[in-house]
């Protein structure tokens, strides 16, 4: 019997932005899992894959044998499971529009994320943006001005305190610090920068970073 009820499986720091998702959230609501790393991006990274997640792909989460993949599942199932962690907001209008900018991260912005694909520990400003990609850019400064202007009162996140849509968007500050650290150029008006210096401030984000180090070292 494994000592944590949790095992996640997931895949590169450097590179998994779904996998960072449910891993940042357990981490700072300090629900221990034990963590199984699939690397991936090579020739038999699938068929590691398929050994715990049918989808094939991951994060995926095993609580005993029960197995959730799918990273906004997962965060739901957390919720569920430990209603009094705060994964999503207390206040029913902040949590509805915690959901659907949760649900339009996990659905949406195709085109920032095949252009500007997660590489953490890069920096790669792009010297022109697609129409498209800045299209992305622009709705997703404005969704994180409206979640910290309407509800983000009580602290740094964007609904104040840590919640599973700060989890969805930790990906997205890495992809803008990687390449496009000036959002100025994009209408920000200071909140969408300080809100990735806020990502990238929290301790389980350095402990992330300093694994995503450890990997690309040990893969070389
Ligand atoms: N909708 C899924 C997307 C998961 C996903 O695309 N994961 C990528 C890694 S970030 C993957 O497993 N890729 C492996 C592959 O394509 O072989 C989720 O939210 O978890």
């Amino acid at each position: 019997m494994a000592a944590n009820r949790y095992r996640l499986v997931i895949g590169n720091k450097n590179w998994s932005s779904w996998s960072l998702r449910p891993w940042l959230a357990m981490r700072r609501l300090k629900l221990p899992f034990e963590e199984i790393n699939v690397r991936l991006r090579l020739a038999d990274s699938k068929a590691e894959i398929m050994k715990y997640s049918p989808s094939g792909l991951v994060p995926l989460l095993l609580d005993g044998d029960m197995a959730i993949w799918d990273s906004l599942a997962i965060l739901e199932y957390l919720a569920e499971a430990h209603p009094d962690a705060g994964l999503w907001p207390a206040d029913r209008r902040a949590r509805a529009l915690a959901r659907c900018v949760s649900a339009e991260m996990h659905s949406g912005f195709a085109p920032l994320r095949n252009t500007c694909s997660m590489e953490l520990l890069a920096t790669n400003p792009l010297d022109s943006v697609p129409e498209d990609v800045e299209t992305n850019v622009r709705r997703i400064i404005a969704i994180w001005r409206q979640c910290r202007g309407d509800f983000g009162n009580d602290g740094p996140f964007l609904f104040g305190a840590f919640t599973a849509a700060d989890a969805m968007y930790a990906p997205v500050a890495s992809r803008f610090r990687t390449y496009l650290p000036d959002l100025a150029k994009y209408g920000d008006d200071g909140t969408a920068a300080a809100y990735v210096a806020t990502i990238f401030a929290m301790p389980e984000m350095e402990t992330w970073t300093e694994g995503a180090k450890a990997e690309v070292a040990s893969a070389t």
